[in-house]
């Protein structure tokens, strides 16, 4: 297949309320849409990238400019034959995984609408709904974050995810687990600790947690390595996880218990699923992480959860719990049972809603064969 056209949109989309994590604050989703054009159908995918370098080095900016100058031109100028070529084709591309990712699905969105098959089952996926969580960024008060938290339990999400940082993190796990002793709890620090730290963090051993995630550097392995020797808690990896190469090397030197995966992070949905497979023959547990996606991202991570090594739950919550209204017809919504339902339409089984997309939309590019 050759493609015959590219949009590229940088996209600015109102969040519900600010997302603050132990380094940054996120007031709106700043993406980057792709959209592929061949054989008469379409593609669709989204790069997440943040506004700022601060979840790791890619901006709306940076993605911008390397999706135009460099992955665009080279996607028209190469040929597809599934999926998969585009991590092969962008092989010698360094970093910038997310721009790249964004590419990847829409061309995994336009195989599987060719093809009249669903994202989950072009991957491989085995359940028709997936679990999930909420993820609760700091609070400016234990008094806040109890009625935040109980908004999301109320809501139906029966696991939560405390943003924790210095100053915030002791206190106000204890506060969330006291008050729900049986809640499916965990923390993500987003590399703010350091080794120093690893005294403090063992008080959270006391909470019964599912999991730490991402205590140190954002780029360390061998610290967390030796972080995971001084705690009973499960260290879980993200940042750090940038390849199925790092995934290797963060299980031998078992610097972790659980993964962490973004398939935005790792450059896509097939390196996405390397891990998965690597993790799952180590016997170690994963789940899909989120971006604060758009309905465009989130229809992929909602398929990639679909597969069996998934088995906590995801930060892939309702469209609702990011936005007044998502760029799509069928936003995703909360079932009873704090899952997601997988969908089930050809591709990432999103409809975009064009029209509201375009009034997002800050700047668009078309490239033509
Ligand atoms: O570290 O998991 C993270 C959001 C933006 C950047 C990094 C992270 C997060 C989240 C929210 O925790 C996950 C979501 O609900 O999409
Ligand atoms: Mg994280």
């Amino acid at each position: 297949m050759k493609i015959e056209q590219i949009e590229l949109r940088r996209i600015e989309l109102p969040f519900v309320t600010p997302f603050e994590t132990s380094g940054w604050r996120e007031v709106a989703n700043h993406s980057l849409i792709v959209r592929l054009c061949a054989e008469g159908a379409e593609g669709w995918g989204e790069a997440p990238v943040g506004v700022g370098p601060w979840y790791n080095e890619e901006t709306q900016s940076t993605a911008w400019a390397i999706a135009r100058e460099y992955l665009a031109p080279m996607l028209l100028e190469g040929e597809l034959h599934r999926p998969e070529d585009v991590d092969a084709l962008y092989a010698r591309v360094r970093g910038n995984r997310m721009a790249r990712a964004g590419f990847e699905f829409a061309a995994w969105d336009l195989f599987g609408r060719l093809a009249g098959r669903s994202l989950s089952q072009m991957l491989g996926g085995t359940r028709e709904r997936v679990a999930v969580g909420v993820s609760v960024g700091v609070q400016p008060d234990i008094e806040s974050l109890l009625r935040v938290v109980a908004g999301y339990v109320a809501a139906g999400y029966r696991r939560v995810k405390l943003k924790i940082k210095p100053g915030w993190d002791i206190e106000p796990t204890r506060a969330v687990r006291e008050r729900w002793p049986d809640l499916l709890l965990q923390v993500d620090a987003n590399s703010i600790y350091s080794l120093d730290h690893a005294a403090h963090l063992a008080q959270l051993d006391a909470f019964n947690l599912l999991l730490i995630e991402q205590p140190l550097a954002h780029d360390d392995i061998i610290d967390h390595a030796k972080l995971q020797g001084r705690l009973k808690t499960p260290i879980c990896l993200d940042e750090s996880i940038v390849s199925s190469d790092h995934a290797r090397w963060a299980l031998e030197l078992r610097a972790c218990g659980i993964i962490n995966i973004k398939p935005s992070r790792v450059g896509g949905l097939t390196a996405a699923r390397r891990i998965h497979d690597m993790a799952a023959e180590a016997g170690v547990p994963v789940w899909c992480g989120g971006m604060l996606e758009t309905g465009i991202g989130r229809a992929a991570n909602v398929a990639l959860a679909s597969l069996p090594n998934f088995s906590l739950p995801g930060d892939i919550s309702a469209s609702e719990r990011y936005f007044q209204r998502d760029v799509v017809r069928n936003p995703f919504t909360l079932n009873p049972d704090s899952t997601l339902s997988v969908p089930t339409a050809p591709g990432i089984g999103v409809v975009v809603d064009e029209a509201f997309l375009d009034s997002v939309t800050v700047e668009r590019v078309t490239f033509t064969r």
